[in-house]
């Protein structure tokens, strides 16, 4: 199977850290979507990485629906729980973690527009989405040692996908500083190979 994603992407960090974490082998397909040759579009009407392509050349999107295939289709290191419960639970950490980088995108693609087209109050209502979900990520993460349940699972992996995100697009909001618990964790994931490996470059 092929991953369509890009290196720096997030959600296609997150897609890569599962695969890795699940040993499943892959082809990885640069494809930033918003280059002018860009072929993403045949692969997805909406024009997002990531897509994956099964080897019957079914084309799956977004992350979460990927995740979930990848989940079910190997039972190596299951990511996400099979008790409905804590299922809910860890999906719903991944659509707060998720939530959160899409507003550090929308962010970051209004302040590249020129300083008069950029709408401050926008931005404002898109930051404060940042703010108040890395407070509630923080605060139910508490000083438990992985966000949902006992063990390491997707929770994690999302949450761990966005502190890298904010590295590297808001820096300056210094969540380290904010949440040490959030570092503890952040510190924990990074010593994971999967983490390591798909760390974005600095661009
Ligand atoms: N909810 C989607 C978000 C995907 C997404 O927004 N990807 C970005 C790259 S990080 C993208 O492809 N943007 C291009 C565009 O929106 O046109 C997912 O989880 O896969």
């Amino acid at each position: 199977m092929k991953l369509i994603a890009a290196p720096t992407s997030p959600y296609s960090r997150k897609v890569r850290i599962v695969l890795a974490e699940k040993r499943i082998d892959y082809e990885f397909v640069i494809d930033p979507p918003g280059d002018a040759a860009t072929r993403v579009p045949e692969f997805n009407p909406l024009g997002k990485i990531p897509v994956l392509v099964l080897d019957d050349d079914t084309t799956l999107f977004d992350s979460r629906v990927i995740v979930e295939y990848l989940d079910l289709a190997s039972p190596v290191g299951r990511l996400i729980p099979d008790d409905t419960r804590h299922r809910i639970q860890v999906r719903r950490w991944e659509a707060l973690a998720d939530g959160c980088t899409d507003a550090v995108v929308a962010v970051m693609v209004e302040s590249r527009r020129a300083p008069d087209k950029q709408n401050g109050e926008w931005i404002a209502r898109q930051q404060g989405k940042v703010d108040r979900a890395l407070k509630a990520i923080s605060e139910e993460l508490g000083s438990k040692p992985w966000c949902s349940g006992d063990h390491f699972n997707l929770s994690d992996i999302a949450v761990g996908c966005t502190l890298g995100y904010l590295d590297l697009r808001m820096a300056s909001l210094n969540w380290r500083k904010l949440y040490p618990n959030l570092e503890k964790l952040a510190d924990k994931l990074a010593r994971r190979a999967p983490f390591k490996d798909t760390e974005s470059p600095k661009t």
